[in-house]
């Protein structure tokens, strides 16, 4: 595996959800795999799941790991070729990727989307030119529209707690004060889609996903109706996508205060199956969900959390196997 970014790139689900339980059997079967190999990481936004599950990951895997912070420490990078660089940004990214490039064997890119050009964002620009110009394999620990290792660590959860063999999955958003990536709902609607999971998206009109990721699901506006019969509810906020109206890009669409009967709640947990309540974390409390229903015993937001490790483990494992 060269690159992992959707779906696609690893294969069959079921195999690639065997591996996940093998890896979780017995975390430290492909020890001394990365022996000598070095994963760097390059952080342009926060983060703190998947620092230090990744991290955790290649070290099951016996390799050695260098994490980059761009905005501590780096030079300021420009992103945009064509430029004039008289500005506050030292290094061009197309010289500074190959130097990352030439210290390590593997790269882990976190870089958001930026929410003001959906062309620049939808483009993977910046993932992209890891790629290209890196010369190593590069895998998404979320990018500008995808969060694949997330995913792949709900769907683990999921396959562990499910109760039958087609469960209903409901993604719902949630209300947020800030405008926040749709890397997290695509990667999420994309997985769902490809594994054998009854799926369901609601949201509030104008917060339509790119087809590209949720094509053949099924979309329902009223949060209700939706939430009727699910198995799992997977709460997230994200901002308008600019799908119907390219403008609306990255905004919030209307005041938080006026959405707050979106915020998951026992009264909406009450109309489903007994459902387990799903968030990628790191959550607003009572915004996107009330205190008691990710504090119920059946939440599933830690687990999740957990199977980061074994969705990282597996993915670097099929990298270094390419290597
Ligand atoms: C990020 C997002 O919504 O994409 C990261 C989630 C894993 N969340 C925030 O910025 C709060
Ligand atoms: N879920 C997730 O990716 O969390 P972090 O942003 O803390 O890495």
């Amino acid at each position: 595996m060269k690159s992992f970014l959707n779906v696609q790139d690893i294969g069959d689900l079921r195999q690639a959800l065997a591996e996940a339980q093998e890896i979780k059997a017995n975390r430290y079967k492909y020890e001394t795999l990365g022996k000598n190999k070095t994963l760097l990481m390059v952080f342009f936004n926060n983060s703190l799941r998947t620092r230090l599950s990744t991290q955790k990951a290649a070290l099951n895997l016996g390799m050695n790991v260098i994490v980059l912070d761009v905005n501590a420490g780096a030079w300021k990078l420009e992103t945009e070729r064509g430029v004039i660089m008289d500005g506050d940004k030292s290094e061009h990214l197309l010289e500074a990727i190959p130097v990352m490039g030439s210290y390590c064997d593997v790269i882990g890119i976190r870089s958001f989307a930026g929410l003001t050009n959906r062309e620049y964002d939808y483009a993977e620009t910046v993932y992209n030119q890891f790629v290209q110009y890196s010369g190593k394999p590069v895998f998404a620990m979320e990018t500008a529209t995808v969060h694949p290792l997330q995913a792949f660590a709900d769907l683990i959860t999921i396959e562990e707690n499910r109760k039958t063999a087609l469960p209903k999955v409901v993604l719902t958003w949630a209300p947020h004060p800030r405008s926040l990536p749709q890397a997290v709902p695509n990667s999420f609607a994309q997985w769902m889609l490809a594994a054998d999971v009854d799926f369901v998206i609601t949201h509030p009109e104008g917060y339509e996903l790119d087809p590209a990721f949720t094509a053949g699901a099924t979309i329902e506006y009223d949060q209700k109706k939706a939430f009727e019969g699910a198995d799992f509810i997977y709460a997230k906020n994200w901002s308008c996508p600019g799908v119907t109206n390219p403008a609306d890009y990255g905004k919030i669409l209307h005041d938080y205060h006026q959405m707050m009967h979106w915020t998951v709640d026992s009264e909406h947990m009450s109309w489903t199956n007994n459902a387990h309540f799903m968030h990628c974390l790191p959550v607003r409390r009572n915004m996107i969900v009330t205190d008691d229903v990710i504090e119920d015993p059946t939440s599933l937001v830690i687990p999740e959390a957990a199977n980061r490790e074994i969705s990282a483990t597996v993915v670097l494992k099929r990298i270094l196997q390419s290597l």
